[in-house]
């Protein structure tokens, strides 16, 4: 699957203006500012389809892409921005659990990490929620290009212990190189069953 002739369909703020579930749906998920729109924009050969922001954590909804007649693409609000009010972190929370829990044809979540940190709590809850929902997940360790080889292994080895991934299972990413992008495609076409 190429990923390629992609265009913006729309974003939702409520479960209401879900678009039908025509296509297999891939959503992308992460900590703000991790690098999922840098990561979005490498996986469809394009500069600047998705937004990348110098300031994380402004109030956005779940932005759908369409990917030709084969897919749907869905950047999903990035969490834990301590800037946001409560209430608001709640509201986005509702929405995403209640897309998550509902979609009947969401293929896979790509958690996405920062290679350079070690486990974060809302990763390892978002992962357990899911393995608990029986929903497909793949992790992807970030921004690879930023550690030298060694320091690269050590600090993926680190994550899949915090979160009990098998090293097999992740993907190490680089925006900026490239790094991980090819085998991000074959998994992912993988996962919603088109070639
Ligand atoms: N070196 C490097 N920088 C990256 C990479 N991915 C993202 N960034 C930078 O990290 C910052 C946040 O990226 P963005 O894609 O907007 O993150 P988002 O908030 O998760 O969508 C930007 O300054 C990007 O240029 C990467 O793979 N390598
Ligand atoms: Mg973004």
């Amino acid at each position: 699957m190429k990923f390629v002739d992609i265009k913006f369909l729309l974003s939702v703020h409520s479960i209401k203006q879900l678009p039908e579930p025509l296509y297999p749906e891939i959503a992308f998920a992460g900590r703000s500012n991790v690098g999922k729109s840098s990561l979005m924009n490498t996986l469809v050969g394009r500069k600047s389809l998705v937004k990348v922001s110098g300031r994380p954590g402004k109030t956005q909804g779940l932005n759908f892409f369409q990917l030709g007649e084969t897919a749907y693409l869905v950047d999903l609000p990035g969490y834990g921005f301590a800037k946001v009010s409560r209430g608001m972190q709640d509201k986005w929370q509702s929405l995403i659990t209640s897309y998550l829990e509902s979609r009947t044809s969401l293929c896979c979540v790509v958690v996405i990490m920062d290679i350079r940190h070690g486990a974060k709590q809302q990763d390892t809850q978002l992962i357990s929620w899911l393995k608990q929902h029986n929903i497909n997940y793949l992790p992807v360790y970030t921004k690879a290009d930023k550690l030298s080889g060694n320091q690269r292994h050590k600090h993926a080895a680190a994550l899949d212990a915090g979160h009990t991934i098998k090293s097999d299972q992740r993907i190490l990413f680089s925006a900026k190189n490239g790094m991980g992008k090819d085998e991000l495609e074959r998994v992912l076409a993988s996962f919603t069953g088109i070639g």
